[in-house]
């Protein structure tokens, strides 16, 4: 059995959450994976977290409540303090990130080191996003494309081997978990496995200026240790 610990940050996402456990654990079904999944909510005030508790019931899921420096990123670094398997993977809420494509992003590993659900590779694509977030998207993706060699940089779904994270120091700000990592662990041997990318049905996006302002600092602050490491 291959041990996958699948980390999803949540913040008021109590609708999504039972829809995601049932299509993560349908997608792993009788597979090789002894998939655990890590809720990481930043304490949302929509009771995601009881949600999340309640599910753990039926599925082999743990709840992580944090009270104190909220965030996308800091939620994510925290759910690698409690994974436990040799695989560590990373997946939003809200079923942008189809779970049907967890095993081939699992087997991506046995020959690569990190595996990327990519909108931007050969056969992935975005579905239902309006025009202004594709341009948003594309913009912010050119713009970290010197950093990393990926279709995709501005992916929120991807696959990793644990040992390539222990002991590095990371210091993101914002959303771009991925990029931080790529950039300061410097790992090269990538897979990208196409994913189709779907706009959130329900609930609502946390995505606004402040989210865009802290990636331009954060894109500020990897191309400043890029320079000088
Ligand atoms: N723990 C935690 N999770 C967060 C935070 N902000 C967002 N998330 C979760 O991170 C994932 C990505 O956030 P989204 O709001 O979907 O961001 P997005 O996909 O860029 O934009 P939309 O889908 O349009 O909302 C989702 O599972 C959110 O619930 C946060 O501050 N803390
Ligand atoms: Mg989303």
């Amino acid at each position: 059995m291959v041990k996958v610990s699948l980390i999803v940050p949540t913040y008021n996402e109590k609708e999504n959450l039972p829809l995601l456990a049932e299509r993560v654990f349908k997608a792993v079904g009788e597979s090789k994976l002894d998939l655990e999944m890590l809720v990481v909510d930043d304490d949302s005030p929509d009771g995601t977290a009881k949600v999340a508790e309640d599910l753990s019931k039926k599925y082999p899921i743990k709840v992580i409540v944090r009270k104190t420096d909220k965030g996308l990123s800091p939620a994510v670094l925290e759910g690698f303090k409690h994974a436990n398997s040799e695989i560590i993977g990373v997946m939003d809420a809200d079923l942008s990130h189809p779970p049907e494509k967890i095993l081939e992003l699992v087997k991506a590993l046995e020959k690569a080191d990190f595996a990327v659900g990519s909108r931007r590779a050969p056969g992935g694509c975005v579905e239902n996003w309006p025009l202004y977030r594709r341009i948003i998207s594309a913009g912010a993706a050119l713009l970290a494309r010197p950093l990393v060699k990926v279709s995709d940089p501005m992916s929120g779904y991807f696959f990793l081997k644990k040992k390539l994270v222990e002991g590095k120091e990371f210091n993101p700000i914002g959303y771009k978990i991925m990029l931080e990592i790529l950039v300061k662990t410097g790992i090269k041997n990538i897979a990208e496995v196409p994913i189709t990318f779907k706009d959130r049905a329900l609930g609502k996006s946390k995505i606004g200026f402040k989210v865009y302002k802290q990636y331009l600092t954060h894109l500020a602050r990897l191309y400043a240790y890029k320079i000088s490491s």
